[in-house]
């Protein structure tokens, strides 16, 4: 799958998509947006993949949108158009689960293409922001909500409004993400999370996740009763009976996603 602005390796079950636009931070285009969609489009559809990292360099998961792409925009262009806006949904859609792998600046749509993954694994080295407020716009592609869903309305408000950065260790404390670790650590933690991941039954997988979602979306008694009726749904498959008999025999279990 050859890319302009993305590197995809694949271990195993595992993708790898590096966003590569070094010189510009991995500032997020249009073009970039559109690999990062389609590479996921076909990621999604192959069995052998149980689970994506989206990483960047070390000095920059990416730097936001590229201001520089965007700023002659007009209203009716945006409006009418939404390039940005739909390719960006190819992440929010995706259906396996997606780790980001964050280390540097994952400021304004890097942070928000960070939060559209189902967690964020970051090295010492990150630091998060939206500081979109400090060019005359605000987060666009989800920022105000999830955020304040991680980290509540204080700690979003204060990022938001000042433009400020979150340094890896407040992110962590404050929910933003799972686990810090040293740089040089960051690569190994996500991959070995990933194939823990990727070695599941990959539709318990996706069930889990999407169930997990549900919940920001939700009643509390909505979801919960989503959750049973998938949980209900699990024993009509393979994976059910093998994880269970290879508890009980004392073995691990070899699913086969069905
Ligand atoms: N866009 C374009 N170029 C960028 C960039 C960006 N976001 N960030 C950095 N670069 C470029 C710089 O212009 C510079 O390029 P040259 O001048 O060398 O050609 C190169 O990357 C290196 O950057 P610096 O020289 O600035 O590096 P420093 O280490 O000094 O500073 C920095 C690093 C990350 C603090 C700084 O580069 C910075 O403040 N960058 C901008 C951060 C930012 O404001 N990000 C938010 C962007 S707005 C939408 C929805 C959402 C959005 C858009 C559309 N729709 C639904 C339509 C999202 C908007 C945003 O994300």
């Amino acid at each position: 799958m050859p890319y302009d602005n993305i590197e995809i390796t694949t271990d195993g079950g595992v993708a790898i998509i590096q966003l590569d636009r070094p010189k510009a931070l991995n500032a997020l285009n249009n073009k970039m947006m559109g690999e990062v969609a389609d590479a996921l489009t076909k990621l999604e559809k192959d069995d052998n993949i149980g689970c994506v990292i989206v990483t960047g360099s070390d000095k920059a998961f990416a730097a936001g949108a590229d201001i520089k792409e965007m700023q002659d925009t007009t209203y009716l262009y945006n409006y009418k158009h939404d390039d940005f806006g739909n390719k960006h949904c190819a992440i929010e859609r995706f259906r396996k689960p997606i780790i980001a792998a964050v280390s540097g600046y994952a400021l304004g749509g890097g942070c928000e293409i960070a939060m559209m993954c189902d967690f964020i694994i970051a090295a010492e080295t990150a630091k998060f922001g939206q500081p979109e407020i400090t060019l005359g716009v605000m987060p666009g592609m989800g920022g105000t909500q999830r955020l304040t869903k991680a980290v509540g309305k204080a700690k979003a408000m204060d990022m938001c409004l000042t433009g400020r950065m979150m340094l890896a260790e407040e992110a962590e404390r404050s929910g933003l993400v799972s686990r810090v670790v040293p740089l040089d650590d960051l690569m190994s933690t996500a991959k070995e999370a990933a194939h823990k991941i990727a070695a599941q039954s990959q539709p318990i997988a996706m069930m889990t996740k999407e169930t997990i979602n549900t919940s920001f979306d939700t009643t509390l008694t909505q979801g919960i009763q989503f959750e049973r009726r998938l949980f209900h749904s699990m024993f009509s498959t393979h994976d059910q009976k093998e994880g269970m008999s290879a508890f009980t025999e004392k073995r691990k279990p070899h699913f086969k996603n069905k």
